[in-house]
């Protein structure tokens, strides 16, 4: 998708590959109807109203009938893609669905490229560039958490957030250039203590947009949750008690986990992708300490600790001495069945919520789950109402934030209004590129071929 038409006639299969109740096979462009109407046994389509539903027959290049079908017409501009649109809704077989598109082929219509009928929504003007990866999100989201951040965005909500940053900007260098235009007389527009005020909130706003991205990321691709703790405490039992599942390895010999065991899990609105390490301890085998030392990674990379503590033989833990502000500690005691919690909570320190637990009975395992959804909601409440997840978007405010500074350095050491201005143009480059009102063939490119074939 190189150099794309967007004039023509495009048919895909919108519905998942495979056998289902009914399929849907979507047509749009300016021939949408008479492609259709050429290959339809039933009333015409030729003069149907947009958005009626309409019941007949798909017919091969022969003539014979692939299936009873029902069609839904939409004029454009008030479609999806803003061009006329047809959703033919099939019987899912696979064999139906290949030959329909096939005689829409035959009949003069191009299978579309992935993301192209989102392409063409953008295009049209329909929805800006993140709003097109607020619907592909939300095809992609496993949680209500994901589900909310995605359909916000899709409605508009991080658009408008950035419109109202993009005005301010704007403000901001008009009022520079009237500084510039009657610099000769003695007047006095706006004061640079004020300009650098209004510089210094647009970096706070953008700042904390930026800072969102660890957060939302994690909600959107499952929060990193790492099982750690000395070896033979439960981490493996306690993966297998969370996911129900008999994931990993169990045994009483130390050293049993080797790799980083990973599964992923609903949790009330949240995914959680659940970390399962190696034990750590001084040792000899060489293949031990390449697993200690992933699970020091994986330590650095989760936002949510479980640290494990074994009842029955409770010790410290010096491998957590380097987790940030930003990381969330859970103490976990385990094998509370067969000995008393008292001596390990003595080894707990700087925990936000301290659960016992028995990997073995299941005991205390639901208000793990309950303590884990809290903190994910504190990273959704954490982070305003805008959150970014997607990693375009994190780096454009990010380089925005760059020329930002030079506008409040230039602002504060009295620099020429045009120089101010040129950083300013700059940080409005890469805010615009977010919402796509500046943006290149080979980004879009780049985003609409992360879509399904359909979408
Ligand atoms: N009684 C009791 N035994 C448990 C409990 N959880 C785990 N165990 C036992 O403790 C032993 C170690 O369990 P694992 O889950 O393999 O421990 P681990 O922390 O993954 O150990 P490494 O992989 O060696 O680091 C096994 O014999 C388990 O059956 C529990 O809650 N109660
Ligand atoms: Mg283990």
């Amino acid at each position: 998708m190189i150099e794309i038409e967007l004039n023509d006639t495009i048919c895909a299969i919108s519905t998942p590959a495979g056998v289902g109740g009914i399929a849907v096979i979507r047509i749009s462009g300016p021939q949408a109807i008479e492609i259709t109407d050429s290959l339809w046994k039933g009333r015409s389509l030729a003069g149907a109203a947009s958005h009626t539903v309409h019941y007949g027959s798909i017919l091969d290049r022969s003539g014979a009938i692939i299936d009873d079908c029902v069609a839904t017409v939409f004029r454009g501009p008030k479609s999806f893609t803003g061009d006329d649109v047809v959703e033919l809704s099939v019987h899912g077989s696979v064999y139906v669905q290949k030959a329909a598109v096939k005689t829409l082929v035959d009949a003069g219509a191009r299978l579309a490229e992935r993301g192209e009928f989102t392409r063409r929504a953008f295009a049209a003007g329909k929805m800006d560039l993140a709003q097109a990866e607020g619907v592909a999100d939300l095809i992609a989201s496993r949680s209500r958490a994901a589900h909310d951040i995605a359909i916000r965005q899709m409605k508009g909500g991080f658009s408008e957030r950035l419109q109202m940053l993009h005005d301010s900007l704007l403000e901001l260098a008009s009022l520079l250039e009237l500084e510039l235009d009657f610099s000769e007389e003695d007047v006095e527009f706006a004061s640079r203590r004020k300009l650098l005020e209004q510089a210094q909130d647009l970096r706070g706003e953008i700042t904390r947009m930026a800072s969102s991205f660890d957060s939302g990321n994690a909600i959107k691709e499952g929060i990193p949750v790492a099982i750690v703790g000395p070896t033979n405490v439960g981490k493996s039992s306690l993966l297998n008690a969370i996911v129900g599942d008999d994931r990993a390895i169990v045994s009483d010999i130390h050293g049993t986990t080797r790799d980083l065991i990973e599964d992923t899990v609903n949790i009330g609105d949240f995914t959680f992708r659940f970390i399962d390490t190696a034990g750590i301890r001084d040792t000899s085998d060489t293949i031990e300490k390449l697993g200690i030392d992933r699970s020091r990674q994986a330590i650095g990379r989760a936002t949510i600790l479980l640290q494990v503590i074994d009842a029955a033989n409770p010790q410290k833990s010096e491998y957590l001495q380097n987790i940030t502000d930003s990381q969330h500690l859970v103490a976990v005691i385990n094998k509370t069945d067969v000995a008393p919690s008292d001596e390990a909570k003595t080894m707990v320190c700087g925990a936000e919520a301290v659960v016992e637990v028995s990997a073995k009975t299941h005991h205390g395992i639901d208000t793990l789950r309950h303590a884990l959804t809290e903190i994910a909601q504190t990273l959704l409440a954490g982070n305003g109402d805008i959150i970014v997840t997607n990693a375009r978007h994190y780096q454009a405010l990010v380089d925005a934030l760059v020329p930002l500074q030079r506008v409040i350095d230039g602002l504060t050491s009295n620099l020429s209004g045009d120089f101010i201005a040129q950083d300013l143009r700059e940080v409005l480059h890469h805010l615009g590129s977010i919402t796509g009102t500046v943006t290149t063939t080979e980004i879009l490119t780049t985003i609409f071929t992360r879509f399904c074939i359909g979408k």
